[in-house]
């Protein structure tokens, strides 16, 4: 058993729907349950600023998949909300990204985990930080509340 945790971000066509879709999207997939979501948090975009605003959660996972077949399953969901990789830090209607496999360290060409901008975004941090306990360990970089 594989316990992940996955940011979720969304700034088109009704946010919030997309975030609630894509977190009972997660929990229906198979050998895989949500045991632990984050609250939902308003942010300003990180990168080109003509954008909407965006709606950013964190959620806890327990899973059977491994980490690429779960990379896969989540894609299968982002292109189910019709997302469309038009450019790259451009608006989307579901973002999913793998942020924390168990204590792995993956540098893949398609996966690189933990994520590799997991201490820069605060999006990222705060909600993670409401689900987790203050001494949570991020694998590779440590102690969480050290970059908030
Ligand atoms: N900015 C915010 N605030 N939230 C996001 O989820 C997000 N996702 C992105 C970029 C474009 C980097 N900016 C973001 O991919």
């Amino acid at each position: 058993m594989n316990t992940v945790f996955i940011a979720l971000g969304s700034n088109l066509n009704n946010p919030i729907y997309h975030l609630e879709k894509g977190i009972r999207d997660i929990n229906h997939l198979s050998k895989t349950r949500v045991i632990k979501r984050s609250s939902l948090y308003k942010s300003k975009p990180i990168g080109p600023q003509n954008q909407p605003n965006y709606i950013n959660a964190v959620i806890k996972v327990i899973t059977h998949f491994e980490p690429i077949s779960l990379l896969d399953v989540l894609q299968d969901i982002e292109n189910k909300h019709h997302r469309k990789r038009i450019k790259r830090w451009g608006p989307r209607t579901l973002d999913l990204d793998i942020l924390i496999f168990n204590d792995l360290v993956i540098n893949h060409e398609r996966l690189v985990i933990p994520h590799p901008e997991i201490i820069n975004r605060e999006f990222v941090l705060v909600p993670l930080r409401e689900i987790t306990n203050h001494e949570f360990i991020i694998p590779k970089y440590g102690k969480l509340i050290q970059y908030i």
